[in-house]
């Protein structure tokens, strides 16, 4: 058994997607740990979160854009979870994602000079499921 930390973000929030994202968690039978709406967070737990793509050039649009509203995190467990959670959510690009992910189904390729906004998060290796979750379940904010 493994955990992975998820998160719905703000795009998939505004749109009402809630519900289609937890219906595919549930129906793959993934445990959910821990569920919760998080409606403002503090550009210090963004910064933190993506602390490997705050120098690029493209952040603070993506800074932006994850503030730009509510948002919703979670823990996962199962065998394998975070491949298995990285494989349902599809490429990074919407464009590029396959149909059957959540990106592939759902997201919508970026206008000209927006950034991209994809839906979903998942933690990408074991030593950042760690991290994830500690960051947005174990410390104070
Ligand atoms: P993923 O979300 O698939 O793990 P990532 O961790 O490389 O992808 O990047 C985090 C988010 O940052 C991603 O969901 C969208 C945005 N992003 C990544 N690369 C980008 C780029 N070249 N231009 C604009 N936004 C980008
Ligand atoms: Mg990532």
């Amino acid at each position: 058994m493994e955990e992975t930390f998820f998160m719905i973000k703000p795009d998939g929030v505004r749109r009402g997607l809630i519900g289609k994202v937890l219906e595919r968690i549930e129906r793959r039978g993934f445990r959910i740990e821990r569920l919760e709406l998080r409606s403002s967070v503090s550009q210090t737990l963004i910064d933190q979160h993506y602390e490997s793509l705050v120098e690029q050039p493209f952040y603070p649009a993506i800074r932006d854009f994850m503030m730009s509203g509510p948002l919703v995190v979670g823990i996962l467990s199962g065998e394998s979870a975070i491949a298995s959670w990285r494989q349902m959510m599809g490429a990074t690009r919407p464009e590029e994602a396959l149909p059957g992910t959540i990106r592939g189904d759902f997201a919508q390729a970026a206008p000209l000079g927006q950034t991209i906004q994809n839906i979903v998060h998942g933690s990408d290796s074991v030593e950042s499921a760690a991290r994830e979750i500690a960051l947005w379940f174990e410390k104070e904010h």
